[in-house]
């Protein structure tokens, strides 16, 4: 049958890259004096495979050859999704293989000095990607969020050329053991449907946009290089202690100093060898966004690896921004260096107008200028991992992330295989590997809303939050749940009770009314049940901005504030007990599937999706300020100088 022939194929070669083992580190590419980054943003040339079984690009192996040569091409930007640049339908609900390619020149010391290691970095293809280099393969990489990477030194430093042709072809297909998870719904009925014909059904709010998301690189280090730091603090008294591990590729002779700088440039400690710890006497601590009045302030940690060679001495160099910091979760509360920290932000999504979800610096700015006049501390990388280039900001600003991973939809049991577990932890493998440095990164989230009342949900989240936490101990875990108190099998697992909610909205419609006494019984059955810290990790409503009515109808704008000021009576009680932060569903309105229930996506943003703001941003600003006063230490906490002010005199 050819719909089960295509999309056989289609996921088909999903399962090549089952169990891969990390391998390496996967360090942000910087810039330093013994490596160079070249970024390959720009318009690279474009085909989706829009043949039967989706493999005319394998079968006529479109990586061999230019691929002007195999047939018509498309200018498509990087970073964007492909979804919604152009003017075809086709192919923004495409499904399947979709080739990108790209030439790149490279300066010549890169191709001719044998001693220098070139690697091409890709920051996010979402799904399924492999790679080639001048028509040779040389990765594969499943997953939409996180990074990977390839040593192409080899490739480009064997022939006369100053180039290489990069190819990548990307599937989104999703499949119950991919995660997100999804499903192939295959349309036999041919009096409905045209031959072959299927769908891609998923159980996650959000469009499944694909391409490549976020930068791609070329990038150098020496042949003997700086593979990987890895960096935990402590306080003791006034003294920081930063512990460091740093792991050396290439050669296992060789020498390692690190110095850690201040923020004037000062060295404040220094270490050599590949672990240890480093004093800092009177250390200014990263602080959270309106904790103090110096927010987030960064050390530097200067790596300097040298080794000898038979033609001398080579050096590799990196730095490594460091906020000291501690963490801690007690049964009602969660503590940053000691002192109680309530969460009031937002919950977010990577989406944009045409965009899609390709990283966008000036939507990053304005995304960050927003919490900041928002006034929020925090926010969840709902429903999946953001761009490092996203995290680093996080560290600069003193936004608190709770970091989750794409564990969003997991409905049906084929989810909860073995299979889907292994690529689950191998998932928070990679996102540890990742984010495991960044002070701003305060909780892992694995998963949002899985159906965890149903076996084997239990054994799931037990072995996925066990593994979370061994491959972090400083960090507490959780999942987003919105599953019943007494039935959730995954909740025992936890550190800290992650709750969504939408009362008045997906029932009891329009009662305004029955919204503080459900949401006071649900955090009451919580903590009754588990005694542990609880976030209302979603809340919200669907605003149409521009839409009102009074008294407050639901799509209103005044509705949304309505629902927002009920949650705001009982979260007020409640977090003098045991909740602990409160994150608005959403910050900004997104793109979804068509259902009959969205209006050209969700729209439960405060901002719309061009970042205007709804009557509820102002409410919100309000609210977190007034937020802030009470529960940060200092008023005016590090209120950078372009921060609008807010409705509050000091
Ligand atoms: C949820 C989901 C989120 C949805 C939201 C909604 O519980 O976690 O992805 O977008 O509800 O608006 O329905």
């Amino acid at each position: 049958m050819a719909g089960r022939a295509v999309a056989g194929a289609v996921l088909g070669a999903l399962l090549w890259g089952c169990g891969l083992a990390l391998q390496g580190g996967m360090l942000y590419p910087r810039e330093s004096a013994s490596r160079e980054r070249k970024d390959l943003d720009g318009l690279w040339k474009f085909r989706a495979d829009f043949s039967e079984n989706r493999l005319r690009g394998f079968e006529q192996q479109w990586y061999r050859s230019p691929l002007r040569e195999s047939g018509p091409t498309l200018d498509m930007p990087v970073p964007s999704s492909f979804n919604d640049v152009g003017q075809d339908g086709q192919l923004r609900g495409f499904v399947g293989w979709v080739w990108y390619e790209r030439e790149a020149m490279l300066p010549q010391r890169w191709t001719q000095d044998l001693n220098t290691r070139v690697v091409l970095r890709i920051g996010s293809a979402h799904y399924y990607a492999i790679v080639w280099v001048n028509g040779v393969h040389v990765a594969e990489h499943e997953g939409g969020h996180l990074p990977f990477e390839a040593d192409i030194s080899k490739l480009v430093q064997s022939g006369p050329l100053s180039f290489c042709r990069i190819t990548i072809a990307i599937n989104n297909t999703l499949a119950p053991h991919t995660l997100p998870p999804g499903t192939i719904l295959y349309r036999t009925d041919t009096s409905m449907y045209p031959n072959g014909y299927f769908v891609q059904d998923t159980s996650f709010d959000f469009f499944n946009y694909a391409g490549l998301h976020r930068p791609v690189v070329l990038y150098t280090t020496p042949t003997t290089y700086i593979d990987d730091i890895d960096v935990t603090t402590s306080v003791d008294q006034n003294t920081g202690l930063v512990h460091y591990q740093i792991s050396i590729q290439g050669s296992e002779h060789f020498q390692l100093e690190v110095h850690l700088q201040d923020e004037e440039g000062n060295i404040v400690a220094r270490g050599t060898g590949g672990r240890g710890q480093l004093q800092v006497p009177n250390a200014h601590l990263w602080w959270p966004y309106l904790m103090h009045e110096h927010p987030a302030y960064l050390y530097s940690l200067e790596v300097r690896l040298t080794v000898q060679t038979a033609a001398g001495s080579m050096s590799d160099f990196y730095t490594l921004p460091v906020g000291i910091r501690t963490v801690a979760v007690t049964k009602n509360q969660f503590l940053i260096n000691g002192k109680p920290f309530y969460f009031h932000g937002v919950n977010k999504h990577e989406d944009s107008d045409i965009r899609g979800r390709g990283f966008d610096w000036p939507l990053l700015m304005k995304d960050f200028n927003l919490l900041l006049w928002l006034g929020a501390n925090a926010f969840r990388t709902s429903h999946y991992p953001y761009a490092e280039e996203v995290m680093q900001l996080c560290d600069q600003y003193g936004i608190v992330v709770i970091d989750e991973s794409p564990g969003v939809g997991i409905k049906l049991s084929q989810s909860y295989s073995n299979q889907s577990l292994q690529h689950h932890l191998e998932v928070m493998e990679e996102l540890v590997r990742r984010d495991k440095n960044h002070p701003a990164v305060v909780m892992w989230s694995v998963a949002n809303e899985p159906t965890s009342f149903l076996e084997p949900a239990g054994y799931y989240f037990k072995t996925l939050i066990a593994h979370t936490k061994a491959l972090d101990p400083s960090r507490p875990v959780t999942f987003v749940t919105n599953s019943k108190y007494d039935t959730d099998l995954g909740a025992p697992y936890v550190d800290v009770i992650c709750v969504n909610s939408y009362l008045s909205w997906y029932h009891d419609y329009g009662h305004l009314e029955v919204i503080q006494l459900q949401l006071a019984t649900q955090f009451e059955n919580w903590y009754r049940t588990y005694q542990k810290p609880i976030i209302q990790s979603e809340y919200g409503a669907d605003a149409i901005t521009g839409l009102h009515h009074d008294p407050p109808l639901m799509f209103s704008e005044e509705y949304q504030k309505s629902v927002l000021e009920q949650y705001h009576l009982v979260l007020d009680q409640k977090r003098k007990e045991y909740v602990i932060g409160e994150l608005i569903w959403n910050f900004a309105d997104f793109m979804t599937d068509q259902t009959p229930q969205r209006v050209i996506g969700n729209k439960k943003g405060i901002f719309t999706r061009q970042r205007q703001p709804k009557g509820a941003a102002f409410l919100l600003r309000e609210r977190y300020w007034k937020l802030a006063n009470e529960t940060g230490y200092h008023p005016a906490a590090g209120k950078p100088p372009y921060l609008v002010k807010s409705p509050f005199t000091w």
